[in-house]
């Protein structure tokens, strides 16, 4: 079975999907190891690995020490091309559809290709959108994102609605890593009224209640970064967020 084909299997038996992100630049391959399985135990569906920094060297050699505690489907959400290892199983193939940047639409991409092919990951094609969150993120320098304001869903519905026509198989709406607020309820569903396809929602999801707010608006998958990384007891926050957003539609 693809991570595809796993994902969208969990959509229909949980009518919800939980992915645990870990940034490679933020500990070492060991601890981030411990940390997957730690969020394995706390019931998460897969592990996606990036992030938006600038010291990616670690990427491989923490995706290998993932891969060797666990199986849960593990996902390279690339900051870069720097990002590719074969040690994963898939990579959101993603353009940043809102960036200002021709880089990011799709230089990247092609900068990309042939890495992923000689990697054997399995791409998975996801239009990527960043909307405003209260104060500048990393992702949205970076990628001289076009932010998206809060208070206007149709442009981010009319951006997701592209990304469908396009052929990509999932939407992503990022409020940023570490987001004052994360994406409203609103555009969400907003969002949600307009696709047929999959709908990730990350970016300052901390807790169980405002996960399941937002599954509840339309979400279909939940992304949750930073709060591993700051919660003293990882097993138990993932499994408090799981279990909010499984079976709650
Ligand atoms: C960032 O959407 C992800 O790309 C997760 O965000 O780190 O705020 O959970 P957080």
């Amino acid at each position: 079975m693809t991570v595809k084909e796993r994902i969208m299997k969990i959509l229909e038996e949980d009518g919800a999907c939980h992915l645990t992100l870990i940034d490679p630049e933020e500990q070492n391959p060991e601890k981030a190891a411990e940390m997957a399985k730690k969020a394995e135990k706390g019931g998460t569906d897969g592990i996606m690995i990036g992030g938006s920094g600038v010291d990616i060297d670690a990427s491989g050699d923490t995706t290998k020490a993932i891969k060797e505690v666990t199986d849960l489907p593990l996902i390279i959400f690339p900051g870069n091309t720097a990002s590719i290892t074969p040690h994963a199983d898939a990579i959101f193939f993603m353009s940043l559809l809102n960036s200002r940047s021709r880089y990011w639409l799709s230089m990247a991409q092609a900068f990309g290709s042939f890495s992923v092919k000689k990697a054997g990951l399995e791409p998975i094609p996801l239009g990527y959108i960043i909307l405003e969150s209260g104060r500048k993120t990393s992702v949205e320098f970076y990628g001289d994102a076009n932010v998206i304001p809060r208070d206007k869903p149709k442009i981010t519905a009319a951006f997701s609605l592209a990304a469908q026509y396009m052929g990509m198989k999932i939407v992503y709406l990022e409020a940023g890593s570490g987001a004052a607020e994360p994406v409203n309820d609103e555009t969400i569903k907003v969002v949600k009224k307009t696709i047929d396809i999959p709908l990730i929602v990350g970016g300052g999801i901390r807790d169980g209640e405002t996960a399941a707010k937002k599954i509840r608006a339309g979400a279909d998958i939940i992304v949750t970064g930073t709060v591993v990384e700051e919660t003293s007891d990882l097993e138990r926050k993932i499994r408090e967020i799981v279990t909010a957003i499984k079976n709650t539609k």
